[in-house]
């Protein structure tokens, strides 16, 4: 489904005829300057430039002139000081990395890439013109090429066959899938074959493109219909490398705060003071963990940004502050529109400062959206974002830490569904059209809005959400998955989304769970509840006038199961908070598909209705009603079945039970699983919490090893080195378990005298526990087996900078 402006608005003759004439042509000169590689074409230049080892960055000059600057999407930091060598044979000419070996052809500037290995990576079929402004590449594809990433995307995790736009775009339409763009649009396409090197593209431009994977069964394309041609290769060879590579040229996400990973509970709308302060207590009374209510656009006063409307909420000041006692965070919804009023602050500074987007002429754009008349901050410039991040103190000063940003593609409500194409945004001196920036619009109202919050809230982390998103939106907000249906396709459908933006750089993602939009079910709820805690982003939402879907809106049947996985969330807070970790240090995702620890696997490669959180949990939701079996498929190694200690050798599929209360969950064994050892509400994630490391013994012959991150999980210091990192490894045999523990780091004080330890599924009875040169006794701790659930509980001094234990049997 295409909004207004598609890439080709009219092929003509005349459009066909521009693509068969226009070439680069043959390379006359090479020139290098400045770290970068330029190639003069007859009619165009080819920029290379080594962005590190295993990155080249490659544009397309159609004036043959220089031009190093990249959006704001791209990490200067990322460019480092490259070791490469040119070289010349009478076709080609090579550009050599250590990693990488860049092949220009000289009779007409196709460009390939090699491995160390002189493996060929990628080639290219040609770079061509399709019309005014419309260039792009075609690189081959072959019979066992798999595509992953793309972003926000409908249908499957294997986008081969697939072809989609890069639009931001507000879709109520059902999500299906032959929806080309949505909310979120990442240029970053990985190709994968089981049998070669991996390597990611990043089309690093923010205007409309399109990612064809269907057209033609032996390669792809990649066009755009603005701005430049500038990309990234990106090399891997592992997917592994190729998500990190990328992450380190767009970003990674900070680490949220503790309550921002906690459950949260939206509506649209929760429509008065009274109203939110019954869900808080219903939430308590009942025993249903939560950390978050949002308040949707109703909050404010008739739609004006930064108020709450004086009826609804006399006393929002009163409000937070007692949701704070009970441990509840409030995160308001904040729209771009800023309603044309003369006697409303914001629009009035606004317009005095000059801060709205207008047209060249000088005519402001005004938009329709929920406050009527509009106009639109332009937040392509640092002035504008700092005003914008200012205009939060209007929140923080009442309390509240984190905001939700909508209807930032920008959303407008008129034919084109945005704001106009000739806009001309500022864009900090570089002026461009919305044309050419319309995907950077979201991203850089919520970098606006992360900013403004950080300053006010004194070193405490703020959360930001958003619904529009480009490439490196990890750095300032998570993401959730716009306006999905109460559907089981969307259920289903949830799962490859949100993997395929974990492979794209953001991890920090979900989608409403229960449903937006239509009418959920009991049993549509219990079951996306139990899948929805394992996504790293967890917030139950629904559009106005639906059928009810808080935890307990049906019968105590549901409620229960809602409870219980809520709960669950909570118990795996400490596992899940480190996977954060990893994702905040390597950019790897949270929730990860399989392929993703299992590349050799061809029975993975495009399986999305499971999915492994980390790589210790295996997920395998039910997501169709009426069913209590289903396959799953366990990769190579030892499964345990979590509820019921089952162990499953892999490699196979199994025939999994679960009647409405249970959430197929398996665990790899040999893992650590730090959880809390009470079952509590709240997500305290410091040295206070009763934190258990749960060991899933492995196999005799086997070992395996785990993390353990915790922080203060609310401010800066981790930055600091004021975090702990517990690394662990263990060997299992038939009479014996070796356990090495040792902290990578200890910079947080721990009022945790002794560390907590429980081997679950012992493969022999224990005798004897030592600890280094002594007994475990003697060195201050304690031991007890557990006969019948062949459970051995540890408690170890936790004095230790580095540890070895050794049961015995
Ligand atoms: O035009 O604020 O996706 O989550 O509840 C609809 C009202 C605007 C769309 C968001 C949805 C939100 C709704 N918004």
């Amino acid at each position: 489904m295409q909004t207004s402006e598609t890439i080709h608005p009219d092929k003509g003759e005349l459009q066909a005829a521009a693509k068969r004439d226009w070439r680069i042509g043959a390379i006359q000169s090479v020139r290098s300057e400045q770290g970068v590689y330029l190639f003069r074409g007859e009619n165009a230049s080819i920029m290379l430039q080594p962005v590190n080892e295993n990155v080249v960055r490659v544009k397309l000059l159609l004036d043959h002139a220089l031009a190093l600057k990249t959006t704001i999407a791209v990490q200067q930091e990322a460019f480092a000081a490259v070791d490469a060598r040119l070289e010349e044979t009478p076709e080609q000419y090579k550009l050599v990395l250590s990693a990488i070996t860049v092949v220009v052809h000289k009779s007409d500037a196709r460009i390939d890439f090699y491995n160390a290995g002189g493996e060929l990576i990628s080639s290219e079929e040609e770079l061509y013109r399709a019309g005014r402004g419309e260039y792009g590449v075609r690189k081959s594809m072959e019979l066992h090429s798999h595509i992953y990433g793309l972003g926000e995307k409908t249908s499957f995790l294997d986008k081969k066959g697939e072809k989609y736009d890069m639009w931001n775009s507000d879709v109520f339409d059902p999500h299906v899938p032959e929806i080309e763009c949505l909310y979120v649009s990442i240029p970053f396409l990985i190709h994968f074959r089981y049998d070669q090197p991996a390597y990611g593209i990043f089309l690093d431009n923010p205007g409309r493109s399109s990612f064809d994977m269907r057209s033609d069964g032996t390669s792809y394309k990649i066009q755009i219909n603005s701005g430049t041609l500038d990309y990234y290769f990106v090399y891997g060879p592992e997917l592994k490398d190729v998500v990190q590579r990328y992450s380190g040229l767009t970003g990674r996400m900070e680490l949220p705060p503790a309550w921002a990973i906690g459950y949260h509970q939206s509506r649209y709308s929760y429509m008065d003071q009274e109203e939110v302060m019954t869900l808080a207590g219903s939430f308590r009374e009942k025993n249903i963990p939560c950390d978050v209510i949002y308040l949707d656009i109703h909050y404010m006063d008739e739609y004006r940004v930064f108020t709450f409307d004086p009826v609804r909420f006399p006393n929002p000041k009163k409000m937070i502050g007692e949701l704070a006692e009970m441990g509840i965070k409030i995160v308001p919804i904040v729209d771009p529109g800023v309603k044309k009023d003369p006697e409303y602050a914001p629009y009035v500074e606004g317009t005095k400062n000059d801060y709205f987007c207008r047209k060249l002429e000088g005519e402001v754009f005004i938009g329709n959206v929920w406050p009527g008349a509009s106009a639109f901050p332009d937040f392509t410039e640092e002035q504008v974002r700092s005003w914008w991040g200012e205009q939060h103190r209007y929140y923080t000063e009442l309390g509240i830490h984190g905001i939700w940003n909508d209807m930032n593609e920008p959303a407008v409500f008129n034919a084109s569904k945005t704001m106009d194409l000739d806009v001309v945004h500022g864009n900090d001196g570089d002026m461009k059209t919305h044309r050419e920036l319309h995907n950077l619009y979201g991203m850089l109202m919520s970098m606006a809005t992360q900013q403004g919050l950080k300053r006010q809230l004194e070193g405490e982390r703020p959360f930001v959400l958003t619904r529009a998103g480009y490439a490196g939106i990890q750095k300032y907000a998570a993401t959730w998955t716009g306006d999905n249906r109460s559907f089981w396709e969307h259920l289903a459908m949830a799962i490859p989304m949100v993997l395929n933006l974990g492979l794209s750089g953001q991890p920090f993602a979900g989608p409403d769970i229960g449903g937006f939009a239509h009418h959920t079910t009991p049993e549509l709820l219990a079951r996306w509840t139990q899948a929805g805690v394992f996504f790293p982003y967890c917030r139950n939402h629904s559009v106005l006038e639906s059928i009810r879907q808080e935890p307990w809106a049906f019968d105590p049947n549901v409620e229960d199961v809602c409870r219980k996985y809520i709960r669950l969330r909570y118990r795996l807070l400490p596992y899940l908070y480190t996977q954060f970790y990893e994702a905040h240090k390597t950019g790897l995702p949270i929730m990860r598909p399989l392929i993703l620890e299992y590349p050799g696997d061809r029975n993975v490669f495009n399986l999305c209705d499971q999915f492994l959180v980390g790589t210790s949990l295996l997920v395998a939701p039910i997501v169709r009603p009426s069913t209590e079996y289903r396959a799953v498929y366990l990769p190579q190694g030892e499964w345990i079945d979590y509820w019921t200690g089952e162990r499953h050798a892999g490699g196979r599929t199994i025939l999994a039970h679960a009647p409405i209360d249970v959430l197929p969950l398996y665990v790899k064994a040999g893992s650590i699983v730090p959880e809390l050892a009470e079952d509590r509400w709240k997500p305290i994630l410091n040295e206070q919490a009763n934190v258990a490391l749960s060991m899933y013994a492995g196999a005799p012959g086997t070992a395996s090893s785990g993390r353990w991150y915790e922080d203060d999980a609310r401010t800066y210091a981790y930055e600091n080195g004021v975090y702990n990192l517990l690394e662990t490894t263990a060997a299992f045999n038939e009479d014996k378990l070796s356990l090495q523990l040792a902290y990578r780091s200890k910079g947080l004080d721990s009022a945790r005298k002794l560390l907590q330890l429980q081997v679950k599924s012992m493969n022999f009875a224990p005798r004897a526990v030592s600890c280094g040169q002594t007994s475990l006794e003697e060195a201050g701790g304690s031991w007890s087996y557990d006969e019948q659930h062949r459970e051995l509980r540890l408690q170890v001094p936790n004095t230790f900078e580095e540890l070895e234990l050794v049961v015995k049997g």
